[in-house]
């Protein structure tokens, strides 16, 4: 199912879940008596040729029943909604604890100060667009703003919160199962509040390191002193004659468009997926061994050369969520 609240996958969402639908059906139950016994009493005891509507003033029975049963309802609501908060405001013993920041139109994550998330600028892993965390792990989240209101709200896990400038907040959330469950900001926060998602996804507990290890080699790579190496030799070689990169003087228009390249499925018209540091080196090493009659040369590059390119080329990736993606 879509992101929607009654599909709770996480104890928070589930708390407001358990909750709404003990309220839905009392509220059900509430209608079927009141609406039933109105629409009898008007039938039964309407005035009509024959009969003469019976005159009483008060019903002592009656008027204490509804007048005792909807305070008790109001009261077990009550005291429901306050246990049920007490646990979805319970901060205490957070297996993980993140910082979240929100901004004219996007989040951005940071990671914990620990080893697994440290790179190799002495600075810590932090990324826009997707929150990663490991499934059954109770995960606080110290929300912030940079500018305007926003709010943090992944429906089928739960728990909504406002990110408000100046003045920090705190929502825990916690996952059943790996996935990937989708999220979106619930403050109007300007013209690209529609496009201020979140992408939540949860890992097994024994897939979270490879997938930390993973962003970090790729946090790392975009700080790695080589690939601007990379970025400068592709610059200065035939490359540019052939192809673009958007954002550079790179313009060539014989070859496809690199902007994303490290985004696309695969490369040489499909016949390298997916696009990895090993298949590009495949093909920048020797195209016309790959794909015999392509109209991309051999340059007789140096591995090294090669590797320093192929370090840059995987730094092209394309946001997600951004309209022009490959
Ligand atoms: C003479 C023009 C030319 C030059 C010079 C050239 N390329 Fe290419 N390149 C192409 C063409 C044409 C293709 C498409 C090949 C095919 O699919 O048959 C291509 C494909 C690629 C691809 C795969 C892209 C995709 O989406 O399929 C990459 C990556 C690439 N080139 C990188 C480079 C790099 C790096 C250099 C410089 C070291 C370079 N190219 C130099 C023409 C060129
Ligand atoms: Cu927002």
């Amino acid at each position: 199912m879509g992101p929607w609240p009654n599909d709770p996958l996480g104890p928070q969402a589930r708390s407001a879940a358990d909750i709404y639908w003990i309220m839905f059906v009392a509220a059900v139950i509430v209608l079927v008596i009141v609406d039933g016994g109105l629409v009898y009493a008007g039938l039964k005891f309407r005035d009509r040729p024959g009969h003469v509507a019976k005159q009483f003033h008060g019903h002592n029975v009656l008027e204490l029943l509804w007048t005792v049963i909807p305070t008790f309802m109001v009261i077990s609501f009550s005291v429901l909604s306050f246990q049920k908060l007490t646990v979805m405001n319970d901060m205490s013993n957070p297996g993980m604890v993140m910082n979240v920041q929100g901004q004219q139109w996007s989040w951005t994550f940071s990671y914990p100060q620990e080893d697994r998330f440290k790179l190799i600028d002495n600075t810590y892993l932090s990324v826009g667009e997707e929150l990663h965390i490991p499934v059954n792990t109770k995960v606080l989240l110290k929300l912030s703003s940079k500018d305007v209101i926003h709010s943090f709200w992944v429906p089928n896990i739960g728990g909504k919160k406002d990110a408000v400038p100046g003045r920090p907040t705190e929502i825990w959330i916690q996952a059943d199962k790996p996935g990937t469950y989708r999220g979106q900001c619930f403050e109007f926060c300007g013209t690209g509040h529609a496009d201020m998602l979140i992408t939540l996804v949860a890992h097994a507990q024994n897939d979270y390191s490879t997938w930390a290890a993973e962003a970090v080699k790729e946090a790392n790579r975009l700080r790695d002193p080589n690939t601007q190496k990379g970025r400068e030799l592709f610059l200065s070689l035939p490359c540019v004659g052939c192809h673009t990169v958007k954002g550079t003087q790179a313009a060539g228009k014989v070859g496809p468009e690199l902007t994303y390249v490290a985004s696309k499925k695969s490369i040489a018209g499909g016949l390298l997926s997916p696009v990895n540091e090993e298949n590009l080196t495949r093909w920048i090493k020797n195209p016309p061994a790959v794909k015999p009659g392509t109209l991309m040369p051999n340059l007789g590059l140096s591995d090294d050369q090669i590797h320093d390119i192929v370090q840059w080329l995987l730094t092209l990736k394309c946001a997600q969520n951004q309209p022009k993606c490959p």
